[in-house]
């Protein structure tokens, strides 16, 4: 690992460390392996929130964190321990077969853990002589309850005897002090977020030559997958919705296997992932090239709400306010385009919130963020937004007049707020509808 992730997750394990206090202990959660069919399992994603404090992409880990010591036998001998990797034991046969494991002798010098055990010992620390000193532990509950395997046995057995090891312990999910990190970005987050960013961006810009009448939904998907991947975008951040004509309508479609007509829209709603850190975009063009009127009507109204909300951006505004200000937008657009009788069926058309807090997870920090009280509303320099208003009419809408429906508009920037203001990440991607019909001129 290098020295630069190496500092970041040590800066994260001493900042959670600080939140929860000496008398706390923290037991995190790595993932572990999840079946797909018969012999087959999905691609190992590493939880987020273990991620976030390690760097390790592992399964079957467990990260114990005590701030105020542990007593634990190293080697036989009684020592004092603030911070505790456990991790799979070497084993040639399985790594023939699965890959290299790390091995616990070389955490410390590879991930700057203090300490580190086979995790084969992880009951010992789970155990009431251990815990019993405590009285908060935290834990990635949510996460816990979903593992499987071995570490499956190991939790069952650990809460089904909890209340007798260690009846005093009061038991938290570590998920809300860690959104409440996560939501502020350091510098290197930042620069991961950026890179991944700039890697969506390009491939947008490069697919877009590529959409005309009768290509599939999922070639669009294979030729930006393809440039992230050859540009060192190593995952997707989500999986993508490429989605034309009605299906736009469908808010996470995501079949992707539709032949686009000409006279349509297309939207699609992907991103790459850098090292973990998300993007997450989504842009929509016309199938053919060109606009209709109705179209174009829709999509002005929607970059207004876009490029409006954008410029708000800066420390001290609540998400809040940038809902209320897309919302009287896109309200206001469509009441002069008369196709709003009632201001207030707006939410028929708008459908979702004008964005959320994009980082390890496309929708990040959700824990902290989502909780509704006012603090965790307001904007904070080191955030980093999606901006993303939409408009959706579906073929069933008959107050609607025909030519405006099966459209469905959605434009999604992700911004870094700053101290002064704000940086769109992914300006660098066309959105003037002008601009994209002089892009699309020669598909
Ligand atoms: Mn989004």
């Amino acid at each position: 690992m290098k020295s630069d992730q190496k500092a970041f997750h040590k800066s994260r394990r001493a900042g959670f460390s600080e939140l929860i206090g000496k008398d706390s202990v923290a037991v995190i959660f790595g993932n572990t392996t999840r079946n797909k069919s018969y012999d087959e399992d999905y691609k190992f994603k590493q939880y987020k929130n273990f991620y976030y404090l390690t760097g390790f992409l592992e399964p079957n880990s467990v990260l114990v964190l005590a701030p105020g010591g542990i007593q634990f036998p190293v080697n036989g001998k009684q020592k004092t321990l603030t911070e505790i990797l456990f991790v799979q034991k070497k084993d040639a046969l399985m790594e023939t077969w699965n890959g290299k494991r790390l091995g616990h002798s070389d955490v410390r010098r590879e991930l700057g853990i203090q300490n580190s055990f086979v995790n084969e010992e992880i009951p010992q620390i789970l155990n009431s002589r251990f815990l019993r000193r405590f009285s908060k532990l935290y834990t990635n509950f949510g996460e816990m309850l979903k593992l499987t395997n071995d570490t499956k046995r190991i939790i069952n057995n650990f809460t089904e005897t909890l209340n007798i090891i260690a009846p005093a312990l009061e038991i938290s999910d570590a998920s809300y002090l860690l959104g409440k990190m996560r939501a502020v970005k350091t510098n290197y987050e930042i620069n991961k977020i950026g890179e991944a960013a700039e890697i969506s961006t390009g491939a947008y810009n490069e697919t877009l030559k590529s959409v005309r009448p009768g290509i599939n939904e999922f070639s669009i998907q294979a030729m930006l997958e393809y440039y992230y991947k050859y540009h060192g975008g190593d995952d997707i951040a989500y999986h993508p919705i490429v989605a034309s004509g009605e299906n736009a309508c469908i808010l996470h479609y995501n079949a992707n296997n539709r032949q686009m007509k000409s006279g349509e829209l297309l939207l699609i709603d992907s991103a790459s992932e850098y090292n973990y850190y998300c993007s997450d975009i989504t842009r929509t063009f016309p199938v053919n090239g060109k606009f209709t009127n109705e179209q174009r009507i829709i999509y002005e109204i929607v970059l207004k709400a876009n490029k409006e909300c954008i410029k708000k951006i800066r420390p001290g505004v609540k998400f809040s306010d940038l809902d209320n200000l897309s919302t009287k937008i896109l309200t206001e657009g469509l009441f002069k385009a008369g196709l709003l009788k009632n201001k207030k069926d707006i939410k028929k058309y708008s459908l979702h919130g004008i964005g959320h807090h994009i980082g390890l997870d496309t929708h990040d920090a959700v824990p902290f963020t989502k909780t509704g009280s006012t603090d965790n509303d307001t904007l904070k320099a080191g955030n980093v937004i999606t901006i993303e208003p939409g408009l959706y009419f579906t073929g069933n809408m008959k107050e609607i007049p025909v030519k405006f429906r099966k459209i469905g508009v959605r434009i999604e920037d992700d911004i870094l707020v700053t101290k002064t203001g704000s940086i769109n990440l992914t300006e660098s991607m066309i959105k003037e509808a002008a601009e994209i019909e002089i892009a699309m001129k020669d598909n």
